[in-house]
């Protein structure tokens, strides 16, 4: 059977409630939008596997069940996810401005090598339009972050997002990645030349069995 997927990781979607994270969730891994999504409900997480640079990373998303009302977000969640999405709602002022909160729990309790992406959905709600743009791109470049505008709702920039931070994911992991392919291949060698050597003494009793005839 085919291999399903070459490597996991765990990415995490943080954010206010009522910024949309569990409808972009959703929107990427089932294209699925249900605007009647009631905030509080969220789910644990969602798999999709992307085929990035001939690897299939398969992704495990997680979304936060609404927890993060009351900004109880397990230390758990941070410590083990490798990337994390920093979402805001481009018609909330107030999200945006949590941001920088969300951010120093990213620092605070993710591992350092945790890659982060800054998120600007429900970027349809032009005339509801608080947070310019340039005010997103601006704070991602004071981050270090790359920056999107989405929306869960048109599915603008959906696949580009998540598949972005995947491969920011897979870039920062990739010399462990390389180093653990190495060492199976490694594994995979010592086992093909004990079989080979068994292989000869097979033969090499079959010979003297024939000697013996
Ligand atoms: N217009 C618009 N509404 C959205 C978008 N994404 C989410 N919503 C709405 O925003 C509300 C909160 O979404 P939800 O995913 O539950 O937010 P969460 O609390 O961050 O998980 C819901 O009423 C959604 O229908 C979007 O891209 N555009
Ligand atoms: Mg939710």
């Amino acid at each position: 059977m085919a291999k399903q997927y070459d490597v996991l990781f765990r990415l995490l979607l943080l954010g206010d409630s009522g910024v949309g994270k569990t409808c972009l969730l959703c929107r990427f891994t089932d294209n699925e939008f249900h605007p009647s999504h009631i905030s509080t409900i969220g789910v644990d997480f969602k798999m999709k596997t992307l085929l990035i640079d001939g690897v299939k990373v398969r992704i495990q998303i997680w979304d936060t069940a609404g927890q993060e009302r009351y900004q109880t977000i397990t230390k758990q969640y941070y410590r083990r996810a490798q990337g994390i999405f920093l979402v805001y709602d481009i018609t909330s002022e107030r999200s945006f401005q949590h941001i920088m909160k969300w951010a120093s729990d990213v620092d605070e309790y993710a591992p350092e090598k945790v890659q982060k992406i800054l998120v600007g959905n429900k970027s349809d709600e032009v005339d509801k339009r608080q947070v310019a743009t340039e005010q997103g791109v601006k704070l991602a470049k004071a981050y270090g972050m790359d920056f999107f505008e989405t929306s869960a709702f048109t599915n603008h920039n959906i696949t580009e997002t998540f598949t972005r931070l995947a491969e920011q994911v897979l870039a920062a992991n990739k010399k462990d990645l390389d180093l653990l392919r190495m060492s199976m291949n490694d594994e995979l060698d010592l086992a093909a030349l004990e079989e080979e050597e068994g292989l000869c003494d097979g033969a090499a009793s079959d010979q003297r069995k024939g000697c013996w005839c």
